[in-house]
């Protein structure tokens, strides 16, 4: 490979990098303290929305613990789940733990990003 081959995948790593931190930054103050952030990519944006939003739901379940941040980025769309609002722009959520299996009472993370195409990588920074 010649230098100019490899500095494409460098370039795309330190963009990944600088996309992580500024999430990161854009959560809760009462987050940043975590020692781990598991971030979760969630295209639901197709005839998957029930099982994507039964996804976050199940994420929920979960005991809360101080050291571990649980991100999601979720994108629906309208006609196959109208639950939590039915809104179908792409949104981030900061997972909190909650027994109810139907409703998303995670925190939003920042305002919703708008209607991204999720199939592309480049979806995760924007909005950061
Ligand atoms: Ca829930
Ligand atoms: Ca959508």
């Amino acid at each position: 490979m010649n230098k100019a081959t490899n500095s494409i995948p460098r370039m795309a790593k330190w963009a990944w990098v600088a996309a992580i931190a500024l999430l990161v930054c854009g959560l809760p103050a009462t987050a940043r303290g975590a020692t781990w952030t598991v971030m979760v990519y969630l295209d639901a944006d197709n005839n998957l929305e029930p099982a994507g939003i039964n996804d976050v739901n199940e994420m929920e379940w979960a005991p809360s613990s101080p050291d571990i941040n649980v991100v999601v980025q979720l994108d629906r769309l309208p006609g196959y789940d109208d639950s939590n609002g039915d809104w179908t722009e792409t949104r981030r959520y900061l997972i909190t733990h909650d027994t109810n299996p139907t409703v998303i009472a995670s925190t939003q993370v920042g305002p919703p990003l708008g209607e991204l195409n999720m199939g592309d990588r480049w979806a995760l920074r924007l909005g950061s």
